[in-house]
């Protein structure tokens, strides 16, 4: 069975940093598995929809060479269930979630990944508005 990597987020308005995390994560296994935060889920978290439409949000990240399978994350406490369906041996986030997700650490390996720094979906969206 191959080593398979679970990460989740919105990717909004695609930037490096989204690259270099799942280039990251990528490394650590043999298999990236992505869940792309739907449109309704950011509404809850976010108070808002993201930029671009969840269809396009995960069509770009699966076609990113260094991804193998996507899916929708309907919602943050599903999070032991796609652990499990996807065989996950090891869950990566950046560590702007450090700690928050210790508590699957019976089911799979938790890593946080420094965060790439100056650059974030907000910084973007703010930058061309001004
Ligand atoms: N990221 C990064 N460097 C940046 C910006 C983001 O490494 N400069 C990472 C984040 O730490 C995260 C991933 O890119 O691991 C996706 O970031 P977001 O799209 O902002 O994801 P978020 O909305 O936080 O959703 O269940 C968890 C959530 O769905 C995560």
């Amino acid at each position: 069975m191959k080593k398979t990597v679970l990460t989740f987020g919105t990717f909004d308005v695609f930037h490096v940093g989204h690259l270099r995390i799942l280039q990251r994560a990528s490394e650590l296994g043999e298999r990236l598995i992505v869940g792309i935060s739907t449109d309704h889920l950011n509404i809850q978290k976010k108070g808002r929809p993201p930029v671009y439409h969840q269809d396009e949000r995960m069509e770009i990240v699966a076609a990113l060479k260094c991804v193998d399978g996507v899916f929708f994350e309907e919602s943050l406490e599903l999070k032991p269930q796609y652990i499990r369906e996807h065989q996950a041996d090891v869950l990566v986030m950046g560590d702007d979630w450090q700690g928050k997700f210790d508590e699957f650490g019976d089911l799979c390996k938790v890593v946080y990944l420094p965060r790439t720094p100056a650059i974030s979906t907000t910084e973007v969206i703010e930058k061309i508005r001004d």
